[in-house]
Formats: C-alpha cells, sequence, structure tokens
C-alpha cells in the first residue's frame, strides 16, 4: 500500500542522498586542483551531498575537519591525508562511529581497519619509471642529479624517492648529488632550484632535476632560465603528474618526461562506497591506479588540449 510505498521511496532517496565529507590537502598544485574539480563533479552526478574542507596542507586542520564530519553523522569520508603518520586517533573515532573512510592519493602508516579502502597510484612504480627513463637517457654518461622532493613526510615523497634510487641503483654514473623539498609547490620547487644551481657551479655541474611532481618542475624550469641555461637540454627535466602545463614545456623543448598520475581518485573510490553502501561488499584494501611514461615524442601539444578537457 501507500506506507510500504513512501518506505520505498525513503529507502531510494537515501541511497541516493549519500553525504560524504571530503578532506582535502589544498590546492598547492595543479594536479590537487583537478582532483578536488572531478571529485565534485563526480559528486554532483551521482547525486552525492558533497561536504567540502580544504586543510590549507595542515594536518591539524584535516583532523579538525574528520571530526566535525563525524558530529555531522555523514554517510561516509574521503581523505588525502597530507603526511603519512598521526591519524590512528582520529581514525578511530571514525570507527567508532561506523563511518567508512577512503584514502584518495596518498596512503598512511596506520592499521588497514582503520580505513575502507585507499585510492592511489604505485608511488615507487612512479619513481622507478622516472629513474629507469633518465637511465636510458644517458646511457654511460657522468650525470650528477638534483631532487626535487615533495612535502616532507607525505607517502608520495617517501615512496617516488625510493622508486627513483632503485631504478638508478646500478647506474653508477648517475648520482643524487643535492635533495631537498620543494613542498610540490612551483613556488618552492623555484627557490629551492636557485640554491641548487648557485651550489653546483651555476647549475653547471648539473645533468638533471628530478622533481616529485611537475609543478616543482615547472618552478624549477623558471630557476634554469634565469640563470641563463637551457632547461630539458643543459639541464634534463623528469617530473610525475603529467598536468598540462608540463607538455606546453615539452612543447617548448624545456621539460622531457613526466610520469602520468590520474586526478580521477573519485570515480573509484564513489564506486567502492556505494558497492559497500548498497551490499557491504568490502572492497580491496588498494585500488590502484594506472602510471604512464609521456616524452616530448609523444606529441606533448595535443595531450596538452586533452588534459584541459580533464578537469584541469
Ligand atoms: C600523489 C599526490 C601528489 C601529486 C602532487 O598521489 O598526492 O600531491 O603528485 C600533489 O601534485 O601535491
Amino acid at each position: 500500500g501507500a506506507a510500504a510505498l513512501a518506505g520505498l521511496m525513503t529507502t531510494t532517496a537515501l541511497a541516493a542522498d549519500m553525504t560524504v565529507g571530503f578532506s582535502q590537502i589544498g590546492s598547492e598544485s595543479g594536479w590537487r586542483a583537478a582532483e578536488t574539480t572531478l571529485t565534485k563533479q563526480q559528486a554532483e552526478e551521482r547525486g552525492i551531498d558533497l561536504k567540502f574542507a580544504d586543510a590549507q596542507q595542515k594536518q591539524e586542520n584535516q583532523i579538525k575537519a574528520i571530526r566535525s564530519f563525524i558530529a555531522q553523522g555523514v554517510d561516509a569520508i574521503l581523505l588525502a591525508p597530507v603526511v603519512a603518520t598521526g591519524w590512528d586517533q582520529v581514525l578511530e573515532e571514525a570507527k567508532e562511529a561506523e563511518i567508512p573512510v577512503v584514502l584518495l592519493d596518498r596512503t598512511i602508516d596506520a592499521p588497514d581497519d582503520l580505513y575502507l579502502t585507499a585510492v592511489t597510484s604505485d608511488l615507487v612504480h612512479e619513481g622507478n619509471v622516472a629513474g629507469q627513463w633518465l637511465a636510458d637517457k644517458v646511457g654511460d654518461e657522468q650525470c650528477n642529479v638534483v631532487e626535487l622532493q615533495g612535502t616532507t613526510g607525505s607517502s608520495p615523497a617517501i615512496d617516488r624517492k625510493k622508486g627513483f634510487e632503485q631504478a638508478i641503483a646500478d647506474h653508477d654514473n648517475i648520482k643524487i648529488v643535492r635533495s631537498q623539498t620543494g613542498d610540490f609547490t612551483r613556488t618552492k620547487g623555484k627557490e629551492v632550484m636557485e640554491s641548487f644551481l648557485k651550489a653546483e657551479n651555476g647549475g653547471k655541474d648539473i645533468c638533471a632535476l628530478y622533481a616529485h611532481n611537475d609543478d616543482m618542475a615547472v618552478g624549477a624550469i623558471q630557476a634554469i632560465k634565469e640563470a641563463g641555461l637551457k632547461p630539458g637540454e643543459d639541464i634534463l627535466v623528469v617530473s610525475i603528474d603529467a598536468v598540462p602545463d608540463i607538455f606546453q614545456a615539452m612543447a617548448n623543448g624545456e621539460a622531457n618526461a613526466t610520469v602520468e598520475l590520474t586526478p580521477n581518485m573519485a570515480g573509484p573510490a564513489f564506486d567502492a562506497l556505494e558497492k559497500y553502501k548498497a551490499d557491504g561488499t568490502e572492497p580491496p584494501k588498494w585500488i590502484q591506479t594506472e602510471s604512464k611514461l609521456y616524452t616530448q615524442a609523444d606529441d606533448p601539444m595535443k595531450v596538452y588540449e586533452e588534459k584541459k578537457n580533464l578537469g584541469y
């Protein structure tokens, strides 16, 4: 009768109107901004009520946001964890409240019963692909590398460093001579690259830059040009993310290679959450996204145009 129909309607409406709290790191890079755009688009398309909180890259703000989502009684939480440690307490509180947490694009050092799943690329593999590209490029020539690390203590900074070092381990001619964090931003990437150039004979002793993301590489390219050197030639440039601007740089001959990271982490995350909510299916603890190497040989301006339609 009418009561049953009303009940059915309510259930259907409830399932469609999942409320999800999203604790986002900030907008430190073009990639992160695209991830936010796509997450909001996906929520809109799926009729998910998204509560968005930007932490300005501060863990304490992320913890506050998670506590607020718990107080609001959201159905699920998305967390892009700025660093890998310090989450156990607040994730225990979410577990107590029976609110599933899905990690986006970074992992954490915590028991895996504290989150439903992690949607990330293989961050070690990305570093590996970057290191392997450089090894293939320089052959047996001596190559002193400077490294711009991501945010200190974040899983991408730790894993991308590890992967790169693995790839160059048996190439004695390739050496990382300077390594410092540029916090994934253009500004800091430029600043730190300026100090590397000064410290390395005006950059003449630097063969290559490995940046943990394209934004730091783009900042560094500016610094290399201001030092009177040719990025992409005098100093090879390899980085990760595959944001549009790195393809512009490749087209200009100022960058050489990048490893693609998809900004669409929310699609797999929402799929897993909807299924979990509908029938309790537990997803695997890791949902891995694909990585792909792009070089100057891959028609950079065509890729630039394609990327422009992808939330960037
Ligand atoms: C990696 C992601 C990184 C991007 C950067 O999965 O966490 O954070 O590579 C962003 O652009 O700052």
